[in-house]
């Protein structure tokens, strides 16, 4: 199996740091969203993309970490139960909101300050954030895990979240605000999965 993608983007780690819980195997091959490779593989031109052994792609990072939990059964990290799966889903859709706004800030601030969003767009997508962050931290209160009592797809979601911000927005000071995110980003952190999958600069 291959994995396009680059090391600058969040989603891509959020299926490496799968890729590293469950054992499994794969090439990871260094492709931007605008290559010809990624382009062939997505017709959407967005990382990540899945090859699988057979040849054919997958996308996007939600399916692809289904995809993985399904083809080793341990360590389990979507609950197969209904309301369980559900909930841990749920997780995943927070943390991948918190990301999609910090991309779009983060971008936004590269470009020429004329050709920039108001303070209007700004004030939404940081809103995002802050509200994510709150919510995750109501839920995780002083649990160990965001989810049940072992990691799940749910902590992958929260961690790659948190550490996405930490790279490119440092100035948003959540681990002031919420200290129960701070603990757990703390652990996260310390896990190979995630130390061996660090953003590194797009
Ligand atoms: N929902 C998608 C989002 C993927 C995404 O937005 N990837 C970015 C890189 S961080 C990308 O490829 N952007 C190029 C584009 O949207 O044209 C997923 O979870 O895989």
């Amino acid at each position: 199996m291959q994995l396009l993608g680059t090391g600058g983007s969040p989603y891509v780690r959020k299926v490496r740091v799968v890729f590293a819980e469950k054992g499994i195997p794969y090439d990871y091959v260094i492709a931007r969203s605008i290559s010809a490779e990624v382009a062939a593989a997505n017709p959407l031109a967005q990382i990540p993309v899945l090859i699988r052994d057979d040849g054919r792609p997958l996308y996007d990072s939600a399916v692809i970490v289904e995809y993985l939990d399904g083809l080793a059964p341990a360590p389990r990290l979507i609950p197969e139960a209904f309301a369980d799966r559900i909930e841990v889903r749920r997780w995943e859709a927070l943390g991948d909101g918190i990301m999609d706004a910090t991309v779009a800030i983060s971008h936004d601030e590269r470009l020429p300050v004329d050709q920039r969003k108001g303070p209007e767009w700004y004030a939404r997508q940081q809103k995002k954030i802050d509200n994510g962050l709150a919510a995750m931290q109501k839920e995780l209160g002083s649990r160990a895990f965001c989810f049940g009592t072992a990691l799940t797809l749910a902590d992958v979601a929260c961690g790659t979240a948190l550490g996405y911000l930490d790279q490119v927005l440092p100035r948003v000071a959540w681990r002031d605000a919420f200290p129960g995110l701070q603990r757990h980003a703390t652990t996260l952190s310390a896990r190979e999965s995630f130390r061996l999958t660090l953003i590194t600069p797009a």
